[in-house]
């Protein structure tokens, strides 16, 4: 059993580059229009950028199920590799749970808890607490 373990562990740090998961990040500016934001995702794998990806962003926000219905967009390419450009048009501000759906050279699918207001977004920290309310 812990032979076992060892040895998945290991195997999954020798992984190369290209098995790695998908890992974004996103700076966003906010528009002239309330609650829209310019956003900028950064993506890599395995410390890299990673261009030429098919990128959708959608929207959700955690404390209010439903309530929101935020068409994902399609990202455009940025000015940098790895870098995708969306308008994200939100209708609050708060902590908004951020979909990237991820197609070509990486099928995947990643969330990000930002946290929107009016200068733009920070991700979202837990400390392994309960969120407060
Ligand atoms: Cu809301």
């Amino acid at each position: 059993m812990a032979k076992s373990a060892l040895f998945l562990i290991l195997a999954l740090a020798s992984l190369p580059a290209s098995a790695q998961r998908a890992q974004a990040e996103l700076a966003c500016t906010p528009s002239n229009t309330d609650f829209a934001y310019h956003c900028v995702v950064r993506l890599s794998r395995g410390g890299q950028p990673l261009p030429g990806a098919d990128v959708s962003v959608g929207a959700d926000m955690p404390s209010m199920p439903m309530a929101h219905n935020v068409r994902p967009v399609k990202a455009k390419p940025g000015k940098a590799p790895g870098e995708y450009q969306a308008r994200l048009d939100l209708e609050m501000l708060g902590e908004w749970a951020v979909k990237l759906r991820l197609r070509g050279p990486v099928n995947d699918q990643l969330i990000l808890h930002y946290d929107f207001d009016e200068k733009g977004a920070r991700p979202v920290i837990r400390s392994g607490r309960l969120p407060r309310k």
